[in-house]
């Protein structure tokens, strides 16, 4: 099927802001590199890229994407935002494949995801119905209520780090939770976005989610990875193939330390030989 849409019905939104505190390499490395592959992209496509926001001064950074949004709304029918710790691996698919349903909101399909850990997919959509790092939201007065509506639920504003895992994809998820109804709206597809774990060629983002985990690999050790990755980057030359020490070179700790660990391997599926556990 062919997409009614093209190049200039389309903004991309990603920005990045580097969180004073620098426990990680996370946003210091990894979000820049993000901002960087985007504009490549966004320019070799044709497509109106967005990476500067009014940062909202009553809660954390993350938050801005939903005014950001909804200021792209009034110049574009569609908005493909995509988080500072996602990078396209797939730079030759154009973003109008994914624009040939009627949906509002376009994300990727989890299925694979709810097989892997065991639950049903019912289940598993009514704990986790969307993954908000890379989607699609069309400009229609459902779309604006939902944001408007998730950027409301102010419980789950907290104050702590710019991007701490809790914030408006909760509240996003609040939402589609507490109206089932509003599911109809969303459109799942394939080769979106995927994790660094269960990354195969094809999937056009992946996403290095998470943050504070254990430090495992070395300081010199992952300056060397990200040094790798940052020249891919800035070349446009393919990335490398060790993505799951890279991820984790994002998203360890920079040291042992750190008062915060908000999990080990297990909890991003790794194995240590993954992340050449060897190095440290
Ligand atoms: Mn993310």
């Amino acid at each position: 099927m062919t997409s009614k849409y093209s190049s200039e019905d389309i903004a991309v939104i990603t920005y990045n802001v580097v969180p004073q505190s620098r426990l990680m390499f996370k946003y210091e490395r990894l979000g820049e590199m993000a901002v960087e592959n985007r504009r490549q992209y966004c320019k070799s496509h044709g497509y109106n890229f967005i990476d500067t926001v009014e940062i909202p001064n009553d809660r954390p950074a993350c938050w801005a994407k939903i005014p950001a949004i909804l200021k792209a709304f009034e110049t574009h029918q569609w908005v493909l935002w995509a988080d500072s710790d996602t990078l396209i691996f797939d730079p030759s698919r154009r973003l109008e494949e994914f624009l040939v349903s009627d949906h509002h909101l376009i994300v990727q399909s989890l299925d694979e995801f709810f097989e892997f850990i065991g639950i049903a997919r019912e289940a598993g959509l009514t704990r986790m119905p969307i993954n908000t790092g890379v989607f699609f939201i069309q400009a229609t007065d459902w779309s604006r209520r939902f944001l408007k509506q998730a950027y409301n639920q102010t419980q789950f504003v907290v104050n702590e780090e710019v991007w701490s895992g809790m914030g408006e994809q909760e509240a996003m998820i609040e939402i589609l939770r507490t109206n089932p109804a509003d599911l109809d709206r969303v459109g799942y597809v394939k080769s979106l976005q995927n994790n660094p774990k269960f990354y195969k060629p094809g999937d056009m983002f992946v996403h290095f989610y998470g943050h504070n985990a254990r430090h495992h690999i070395s300081l010199t050790v992952c300056e060397e990875v990200l040094k790798r990755w940052e020249e891919a980057n800035a070349t446009g030359a393919p990335f490398p193939e060790d993505l799951a020490r890279f991820h984790w070179c994002c998203i360890q700790n920079k040291t042992t330390e750190m008062p915060v660990v908000h999990g080990d391997l297990d909890r991003y599926l790794y194995s240590p030989a993954d992340i050449g556990f060897d190095y440290d």
